[in-house]
């Protein structure tokens, strides 16, 4: 039987496990990529580990998150990132010079490699068939230091593309579609292959937001084959060198098939406030707009930003609409400046930003009360936006870039005659803003520069005998990690800051959170299904760890958030039969009697509702590895004793 494209990169960079779905496998990572706000914490846990020097082929440290510098915060942790960086051979990716997974792309990412970041949309680097995963910030740390990434095999679904997209539609739209299908938890335990005669007609930009939206759908990660034009895209980066063909086996097996047939697709948007809520803009109507703006990871390529270029040009952005544009890394930004489109951007009105997350992480440009706004990116979660009742809306830099100029939700393929950007034979290649880090002889000196705002990161200590404790919160289906730990401007730049950031833990959904876990000492949280979707932050397990979170109690988890709760020591556990959950309310008292032994043993848990009198059955979602962790406290923990 043949391999998957996905297979075979696991196959190549397999240290341990078997290859069968469900199954524990641990990777060699080849290389790695932080942001700045899961970074520092990142940082901290690999000079806790004690590795002189990172043993990937390549690890990159970028700032682009935490760049609006409000106050000495996020420039002491730029400081203490570049230094770190500087000393333990990790090349630095300053502000300014783009968003990480977009420059990753354009100048780091290798088809066939594997990539892990830490950071959710890390899969971006599948649109030149890396297989490229998203983790928490303490795995990026081990990988840093030559670990293996674990994660449980997952299954393979091949989307089958056909046809050809028609003009004004774009490759949002096929992830939108995809995410209209699937829905957000549609594709937890599982890779995304995309083949079919459709590929050849999508450019690698076009690949990458794809790829990188797959994040919304809960995959482990998507990944296109590399072909000529990945080769073409390498090339024109300077890079071809890096080019290796990855094709799957003509007779390799998958455990889904979809076909999509790009031809009938039109363009769409995400309704507040899920990914998945997808309608055609056409259904939407013609509703009235107040913000729209174009950049993030999803969708900030020079293609993207050209076709904006293009739509606006020679137009006036509609009086009662803001534009704002982000452009994804210093080269779009610089060839848009080379060859005017920025003039054409500027005349129009658009406020331009610097080559940073920005409004996606709610870092400025918050919409108005009850705002309407539509953005290219790829997560219109409530609140995320810093304005609480404001709606979002996804979409694709073509829609809306032509709402933008109208002020009304605008199907982009009603302007006409369509603009034909091609990708250019070359692009600009300056890596000045890319710092490389000391050689081994100098690197001793390298003194690592760290501001107040770093605080020591929480310790635990080993897993007790019995786990008792009420119910301090109870929440219901897909909450994300922006319910459980919010960022955006007035709370990012205190990532390093845990006791700061436990003030808000949970804000969204309740305010007296953190003070119930205060004056209780210790808690457990019940979830819904699809429990911690969306970011990788670690600090969704970190800060509820700090506040006395001993387990989470849920109908089904996020892969990420399962394994930083993992790594935290929270005990991340399911419910065997799901109506139990409506028998549990706030504040009920559950007990796990010989938790240890029950952790240790697998199998069913048993749980005592002490307030309730009844009891129920939970598992833990856990390999005997990470059962290991969450028995020695946590990863921390677990590493320090296997190394004693
Ligand atoms: C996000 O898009 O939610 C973020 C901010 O990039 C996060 C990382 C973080 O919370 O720092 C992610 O996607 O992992
Ligand atoms: Fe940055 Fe937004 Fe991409 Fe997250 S999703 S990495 S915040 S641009």
């Amino acid at each position: 039987m043949g391999y998957t494209l996905a297979q075979k990169i696991i196959k190549s960079h397999l240290l341990s496990g078997e290859m069968t779905v469900g199954s524990e496998i641990g990777l060699r990572i080849d290389q790695t990529l932080t942001q700045d706000a899961t970074g520092t914490m990142a940082y901290l846990e690999f000079e806790a580990m004690g590795v002189p020097r990172v043993k990937t082929e390549r690890s990159v440290a970028y700032i682009d998150h935490n760049t609006l510098q409000t106050g000495f915060e996020n420039a002491d942790d730029h400081r203490f990132i570049q230094t770190v960086a500087k000393k333990h051979g990790i090349y630095y990716s300053r502000p300014g010079n783009g968003i990480c997974h977009q420059v990753h792309l354009e100048r780091f990412g290798i088809p066939g490699k594997t990539l892990i970041g830490s950071d959710s949309h890390t899969p971006t680097g599948g649109g030149i068939g890396m297989l490229a995963m998203g983790a928490g910030g303490l795995d990026v740390a081990v990988a840093m230091g030559g670990g293996a990434y674990y994660i449980s095999m997952p299954k393979m679904v091949r989307i089958n593309l056909t046809g050809k997209l028609r003009p004004w539609v774009s490759a949002k739209d096929i992830i939108l579609e995809v995410l209209r299908r699937m829905t957000v938890k549609g594709g937890v335990g599982k890779i995304i292959e995309y083949g079919g005669e459709g590929v050849k007609t999508l450019s690698v930009p076009e690949r990458a937001t794809i790829t990188n939206m797959g994040a919304e759908l809960g995959a482990t990660t998507s990944i296109f084959p590399s072909d000529e034009i990945t080769r073409s895209f390498l090339q024109a980066q300077g890079r071809e060198q890096d080019w290796v063909e990855l094709l799957p086996d003509a007779d390799a097996q998958y455990d889904e098939i979809l076909e999509i047939d790009l031809s009938s697709l039109k363009p769409m948007a995400a309704c507040p406030h899920s990914p998945d809520a997808v309608k055609t803009i056409q259904e939407i109507g013609p509703q009235k707009v107040d913000q729209v703006c174009i950049g993030s990871c999803t969708n900030s390529s020079y293609l993207d930003l050209m076709r904006v270029a293009a739509i606006l040009k020679g137009k006036t952005v509609c009086e009662t609409v803001s534009l704002s544009i982000a452009p994804g890394s210093k080269q779009v930004y610089n060839m848009l400046a080379q060859n005017g489109a920025l003039a054409d951007l500027i005349a129009a009105g658009a406020r331009i930003l610097e080559c940073a997350c920005g409004p996606c992480i709610g870092m400025g440009q918050s919409p108005n009360s009850k705002g309407v706004s539509l953005r290219t990116f790829n997560r219109n979660f409530e609140g995320r936006s810093g304005t609480a009742d404001a709606q979002v809306y996804l979409v694709s830099p073509e829609t809306a870039a032509a709402s933008a100029l109208t002020g009304v939700f605008t199907d982009p393929t009603t302007l006409g005659d369509p603009v034909d950007i091609e990708l250019p034979s070359h692009f600009l290649i300056n890596d000045n803003m890319v710092v490389p880090p000391a050689p081994v002889e100098e690197m001793d000196q390298v003194e690592i520069l760290r501001g107040p705002n770093i605080k020591p990161f929480p310790t635990t200590e080993p897993m007790e005998d019995v786990v008792s404790a009420k119910t301090l919160l109870k929440v219901g289906d897909n909450i994300t990690t922006d319910h459980i730990m919010p960022a955006g401007a007035k709370i990012l730049p205190y990532r390093s800051n845990i006791p700061y950031l436990s003030n808000f833990c949970f804000g969204v959904c309740d305010k007296e959170f953190p003070e119930r876990c205060r004056k209780e000492g210790k808690g457990i949280v019940v979830g819904g299904s699809n429990y911690g979707q969306g970011s990788s932050r670690e600090h969704a397990a970190l800060v509820p760890l700090y506040l006395g979170i001993k387990a989470v109690i849920a109908k089904s988890f996020a892969r990420i958030h399962c394994a930083n709760l993992a790594n935290a020591g929270i005990l991340p556990l399911v419910f065997l039969d799901e109506s139990v959950y409506d028998r549990i309310d706030q504040m009920d008292e559950l007990e796990i009697a010989n938790a240890r032994e029950a952790i240790a043993n697998g199998g069913p848990i048993t749980v005592e509702n002490k307030t309730k009198g009844f009891t129920f059955q939970v598992e833990a979602i856990l390999s005997q590895r990470q059962r290991d962790i969450v028995l020695a406290g946590g990863l921390l923990n677990y590493t320090r004793e296997q190394n004693q």
